[in-house]
């Protein structure tokens, strides 16, 4: 007779995750989409709003174990009051991540996309493309200095660039400390986000930061929308405040405003950052990892620790 694990668990699933993640908690535990009193734990995708009153109906939750390295979607405190405990997948994404704020620096510098467009549209016969800006020598402002934005920095580096960043503490590295973001902005070409997002840093990037960053700047997000304020952005780009945004991310994803997406100088992604193969494999094996640590009473492999 086949061996048949004991699926004592309930995970809630609350809403569609990949397979390779599934799989293997589905071969664990009894794997539910909607809240009932048995669930002991919750897997969400990185930015998942967890609602308190979804809270009030899993009174014997443990564990949310979060599919991303951003939790701003999980209500921090009120887990804590309740003793359930939050992870992340921190570190396995950095990479992956770093790469696509160089690839939107450099798409939007390169006007990469433009050229894209300008080929297949059979221009190139008609006319010359326009010239675009180089790297070397420009400067690149980190807002949020941490895994990711060391990743983007040591990158944008290797471009020729210059550094400056801005996060609450300043640090032991070889880059200028700017004290405000408005300082930041004003010292940078590029205006990179790199920081959690959630209420404590909801239109960091306002009106003012992007009148700072101005004419010549550009902004790249790829952390969260809630960082930028989006209309204050789509006003900046109009008006020529700043030049050029690369974004990954959105306020209200899956909804782009179309001044945005009309816009000739801005670069636009469906939130990929840590959208490759590997990463995601990797993801899926720390959420798996946190679960199994917990319900063995095990160390937690990547703690949310606020
Ligand atoms: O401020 P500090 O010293 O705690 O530094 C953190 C910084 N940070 C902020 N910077 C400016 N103003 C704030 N209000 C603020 N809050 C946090 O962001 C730290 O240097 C950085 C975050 O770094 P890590 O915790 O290492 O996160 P990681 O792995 O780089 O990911 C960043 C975010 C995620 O939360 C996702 O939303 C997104 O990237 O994918």
């Amino acid at each position: 007779m086949r061996f048949q694990p004991m699926r004592s668990r309930t995970i809630l699933l609350p809403v569609p995750l990949p397979d390779f993640l599934t799989a293997p908690l589905e071969a664990e535990y009894v794997c539910v989409s909607s809240p009932s009193e048995d669930v002991g734990g919750m897997v969400v995708p990185g930015g998942y709003r967890v609602e308190q009153d979804l809270l009030a109906r899993l009174p014997k939750l443990e564990i949310i174990s979060v599919f991303g390295v951003g939790y701003d979607g999980v209500p921090l405190a009120a887990c804590r009051a309740r003793g359930i405990r939050v992870t992340n997948t921190p570190d396995v994404l950095t990479d992956d991540v770093a790469d696509i704020a160089t690839a939107l620096v450099l798409m939007t510098s390169r006007r990469l996309v433009e050229a894209d467009r300008h080929v297949r549209a059979g221009e190139w016969s008609q006319q010359a493309f326009p010239l675009a800006h180089s790297l070397r020598g420009k400067i690149a402002g980190i807002l949020g200095l941490g895994r990711i934005g060391k990743a983007v920095a040591k990158r944008l580096e290797a471009h020729g660039m210059g550094l400056v960043y801005h996060s609450r503490t300043r640090q032991e590295v070889p880059w200028r400390w700017c004290s405000s973001v408005i300082e930041l902005a004003e010292a940078s070409d590029f205006l990179i986000i790199t920081c959690p997002g959630g209420p404590s840093t909801r239109h960091l990037v306002s009106a003012e930061v992007l009148s700072a960053l101005g004419q010549g700047g550009t902004l790249i997000n790829v952390s969260r929308g809630s960082v930028v304020d989006e209309q204050a952005l789509v006003h900046a780009l109009d008006r020529g405040i700043i030049r050029s945004a690369g974004l990954d991310v959105f306020e209200h994803e899956p909804q782009v405003p179309e001044a945005l997406r009309a816009h000739p100088h801005t670069v636009l992604l469906p939130h990929v950052g840590s959208a490759t193969h590997e990463t995601r494999r990797a993801m899926a094996a720390l959420v798996v990892g946190n679960l199994r640590a917990h319900f063995a009473s095990q160390p937690l492999l990547s703690p949310v620790e606020e």
